[in-house]
């Protein structure tokens, strides 16, 4: 087609669209009559919902945030230096050489920042333990007031009305096992972490109902141990990062076994996994099915090993000589029984269409002009949430799922008034909070959703330049600014549906 062709096609197809020339007959949108249809093939039960905007009854709202990026106090009460404490201190590693020496001083702030989850009417929070403040060096001590630090942090969400959700390891390693072991690259890391999780069970899980293992494997182990722009700031060759990524999945076995033998029945155990998304770039049958395959085979470092107790012979073949080493027993380690998965959703990570290939699918490119946010890894693509959910139950069979992350990084102008105006974060949440009631209207077993992040805090290597957040935070006087995402998100909470 010449190219005024394409042209005179493309305006004939808009002046059609301007005087309603294509109408609801042939553009696929579901009419009321589908929607009834809908309606009637749900079998009757409780907990479906047969609106196209509630969630079940029982669905939890929250907020999440991470030690390192909130708490600041990096040097009191006894708690040790980290990886991340190192890394950000090195010059040229943060934008702005920023650090979380400080950050949001959530260790001093915590109860007002209770309030703020309050305010939005939440239930729900998880946070993660920083490691070096439970054991703050080689000799295997614990530091009680370590732990007193999160004994009130419990209480207190406790007192109102709160659900701690604790994670234990968000990615700041204690330093002193990068330096002994080359930390996530020896199993006695993995060892550590058993150990760590065991004394965190027993003094937090009388009240702690709710634990996850380890946040996020992919992001700190292929960026901190293989792209090196992560702590510990290694780039470590394929066969290394395979070794380091089971010792990664060895260490969240072990803390399961851990938490269940230091606490009691009614303690529930999970990871929180930002699992590679397959999302069929068209949504048929073909092309489902061909990225339930995909699935499988792009998440096989993590989440198939931790689910089917072993690895795929795709992953294993593509070491060569070289495939890491692990034994039988470590298997049925890595894969003890969970109570639930969350997942950390924020883009899709591959688009994928069926193929006549030995794989059974091809891998489709994002097109340059693809949507982000002002993470330019983010692409804007709503659906990821609900292929994300509905393949883990339909491939993994997973009864229970939480979203343990989603959210949106916006530009968050703040106006003369300390008004925040973000539009676009609140459209992203319409967006994906529809797609991920289309799961759970389906029955895919999602519990509850944690948005990424209470406030801005200390975003990684890009310091405090991105932002999160759906409260803004002045990081001169640490004051807190509701966005107006703030004020749709206790909407949302309160009234259990998509606004
Ligand atoms: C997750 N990437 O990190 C983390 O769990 C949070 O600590 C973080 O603040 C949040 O998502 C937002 O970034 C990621 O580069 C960091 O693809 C980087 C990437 C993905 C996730």
């Amino acid at each position: 087609m010449k190219s005024t062709e394409f042209e005179d096609n493309r305006r004939n197809f808009i002046k059609k669209i301007a005087v309603g020339g294509l109408g609801l007959a042939t553009l696929p949108l579901i009419t009321s009559s589908q929607k009834e249809e809908k309606k009637l093939i749900l079998p009757k039960s409780d907990h479906l919902i047969l609106d196209n905007t509630s969630f079940p009854a029982d669905f939890l709202w929250g907020t999440a945030t991470a030690a390192y990026q909130v708490e600041g106090a990096y040097k009191e009460d006894g708690r040790g230096l980290s990886i991340w404490d190192t890394f950000s201190h090195i010059k040229g590693n943060i934008k702005n050489n920023d650090t979380g020496d400080v950050a949001n001083d959530f260790y001093h702030r915590y109860k007002s920042d209770i309030q703020l989850m309050k305010d939005l009417n939440t239930k729900i929070f998880r946070f993660s333990i920083s490691w070096s403040r439970i054991f703050p060096d080689a000799t295997g001590k614990p530091n009680q007031k370590g732990i007193d630090f999160y004994n009130k942090l419990v209480d207190e969400l406790l007192a109102n009305g709160i659900q701690p959700f604790a994670t234990l390891y968000h990615w700041d390693l204690p330093q002193y096992l990068q330096d002994k072991y080359k930390g996530w690259e020896s199993k006695e890391t993995s060892k550590a972490f058993g150990d760590y999780a065991a004394y965190v069970a027993r003094n937090l899980g009388d009240r702690v109902k709710n634990f996850f293992t380890i946040n996020e494997f992919r992001t700190f182990i292929e960026l901190g141990y293989g792209a090196g722009v992560f702590a510990p700031g290694l780039k470590l060759p394929e066969e290394k990062l395979g070794q380091v990524r089971h010792n990664g999945v060895l260490a969240h076995g072990l803390a399961v076994q851990a938490i269940r033998a230091n606490s009691g029945a009614d303690v529930k155990v999970g990871l929180a996994d930002n699992l590679s998304i397959a999302v069929p770039v068209i949504e048929n049958e073909k092309n489902i099915k061909a990225a339930k395959i995909a699935m499988r085979e792009i998440n096989a470092s993590y989440l198939t090993v931790i689910l089917e107790g072993k690895y795929t012979e795709n992953y294993l073949k593509s070491f060569g000589k070289n495939p890491p080493k692990f034994t039988e027993e470590e298997l049925k380690i890595i894969s003890s029984p969970l109570d639930f998965v969350g997942l950390n959703v924020y883009n899709p990570t591959h688009l994928i269409e069926a193929a006549d290939n030995k794989l059974g699918y091809e891998v489709i490119p994002f097109a340059k002009s693809f949507p982000t946010t002002t993470s330019k890894w983010e692409y804007i693509a709503p659906e990821a949430l609900y292929w994300a959910t509905k393949h883990v139950k339909d491939i993994w069979n997973v009864k229970e799922m939480y979203i343990t992350e989603n959210g949106s990084s916006s530009t968050d102008e703040r106006t003369a008034d300390n008004k925040i105006y973000d539009t676009d974060r609140i459209s992203f949440l319409r967006n994906y909070l529809t797609q991920l009631q289309r799961a759970t209207s389906e029955g895919v077993p999602v519990k509850g959703y944690f948005y990424w992040s209470l406030m801005d805090n200390f975003e990684w290597t890009s310091g405090y330049s991105i932002t999160f957040g759906l409260y803004n935070v002045d990081f001169k006087t640490q004051k807190r600014f509701p966005k107006l995402s703030a004020e749709y998100y206790k909407e949302v909470a309160t009234n259990n549906k998509v606004m």
